[in-house]
């Protein structure tokens, strides 16, 4: 196994007497530099837009070895604009790409940084200026409409840092597998929201008592090309709608919002499945029943009202909306295989959120959950933000060891060590993250 010293990434720090061996990922394309793609994939659907790119129809196109990085494209075709080199693509058409998690260790989350989940094409440069908000549906009292402007002049501006975590992250782990993006642990991000408060504007529309969801319509087209069909338009109970922290932001850590990620607008909803937090924000309906927008339908963003066995066929009737995500924490430092040398204490950390509630207590283990060891745990931000543990591990003796993290929510509930309940399309997995750390 070959060692080399050297920093890992910018934004980390590295601790005295600690370096990583540099293990090839299996299939990453890590160990195939050179002419070969870093991203390791290049698929045959993608050459049509290969084609487009370089002006000309690709010949040999079949002949062209998987993996190869076209000269004529210049540039990497997987680094999406205005994010990181370093976030992982999982998916070229739609464009979804999530955050090693190490690079998750700063305690607000980089705009260049935060994932990216996009179920059909996003706008072409959408016009700040320009940008309308409607809202109207059958428990609104009266349509309005609304500019950028009048978001920032008619209401109070408020700014919280709030989790957001794809309903199906996690979801490379279950098995049998669920089709769609193999998320492993980086579709989620704590950035600082900048905005209105939903209620304000609800309220400013006017909402019926007969109102019992919020459905969002954003700018974006869906992937068929077809101008009346959304790729997704999902909502959120009315209650929900109605909390301090459910925001319509313009501004993420402070800046523009990422167009990858909303820019110019999108909801916030800290807490729940990241799909209810609608990009390119342009519409909101007051529904008087539960929204039935694209991605509202069984089985999306749903799970067996009750639990079934791996491989279970579950009839639509028999799933279940899902509302505030589980208990969960990762650690973000050190990333894993890192070797700690002549030294025997390391000081690992990591972030942990519980969905709507808060979380009570982080553990860690180094004997594989035989035993554990509390972490400290700061306080969130504000409410549905993730919070930060640090725990100072002291490892008896040399060799390889293995460090969990287990977090409990302010309900007592635990992050489970084994995958939990497998369901049809991989939502919550939220089972302990764990490093490997070499002792020498
Ligand atoms: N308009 C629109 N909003 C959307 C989506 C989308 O495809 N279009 N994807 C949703 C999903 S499934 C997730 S997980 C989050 C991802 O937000 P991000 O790309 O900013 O990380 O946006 C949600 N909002
Ligand atoms: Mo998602």
């Amino acid at each position: 196994m070959e060692e080399n010293e050297f920093i890992p990434e910018s934004r980390g720090h590295l601790e005295e007497n600690f370096t990583y061996n540099i293990l090839p990922e299996s299939g990453s394309g890590a160990e195939k530099r050179g002419y070969w793609s870093r991203r390791g994939f290049l698929k045959k659907g993608t050459l049509a837009v290969l084609g487009t790119l370089v002006g000309t129809k690709i010949a040999f196109a079949n002949r062209i070895p998987k993996d190869l990085d076209l000269l004529g494209l210049g540039e990497d075709p997987y680094v999406i604009p205005g994010k990181s080199a370093e976030l992982v693509v999982l998916n070229d058409r739609p464009l979804n790409a999530e955050t090693p998690v190490h690079l998750l260790d700063p305690e607000v989350t980089p705009g260049d940084l935060f994932f990216v989940r996009n179920n059909g094409i996003p706008p072409v440069n959408p016009s700040k200026r320009n940008w309308q908000l409607v809202i109207e549906g059958e428990s609104a009292v009266t349509k309005k409409v609304l500019t950028l402007d009048d978001l920032k002049t008619k209401f109070r501006e408020y700014s919280y840092q709030l989790t957001l975590e794809c309903g199906g992250n996690g979801r490379k782990e279950f098995f049998p597998p669920a089709k769609g993006n193999q998320w492993t642990y980086g579709a989620v991000g704590c950035a600082t929201w900048t905005g209105v408060r939903l209620k304000d504007v609800l309220n400013y529309a006017g909402v019926k008592a007969d109102a019992v969801y919020v459905g969002y319509e954003g700018a974006d087209t869906h992937l068929n090309g077809d101008s009346g069909k959304k790729p997704i338009s999902r909502g959120i109970p009315i209650a929900k709608a109605m909390e301090d922290e459910t925001l319509i932001a313009w501004k993420m850590n402070g800046e523009e919002i990422p167009l990858m990620n909303g820019y110019p607008l999108r909801l916030v909803v800290g807490g729940w499945p990241a799909s209810t937090s609608g990009k390119w924000l342009n519409k909101l309906l007051i529904r008087n029943k539960i929204h039935d927008g694209a991605k509202m339908e069984a089985p999306s963003y749903m799970v067996p009202c009750k639990p079934v066995g791996p491989g279970a066929e579950v009839a639509n009737e028999d799933m279940c909306i899902i509302e505030s995500m589980p208990v969960k924490s990762i650690i973000t430092f050190p990333k894993t295989g890192g070797i700690l040398k002549s030294k025997r204490t390391l000081e690992v950390r990591g972030h942990a959120w519980a969905g709507d509630l808060a979380v009570q207590e982080v553990q860690v283990s180094i004997d594989y959950g035989a035993t554990w060891q509390k972490a400290s745990l700061k306080a969130p931000a504000n409410r549905l933000a993730w919070q930060r543990w640090t725990a100072t591990l002291n490892f008896p003796d040399t060799g390889y060891y293995e460090v969990w993290a287990k977090a409990t929510d302010t309900k007592g509930v635990s992050q489970p060590m084994v995958i939990p309940n497998w369901n049809p399309k991989g939502y919550l997995n939220n089972a302990c993250h764990r490093i490997a750390i070499k002792v020498q």
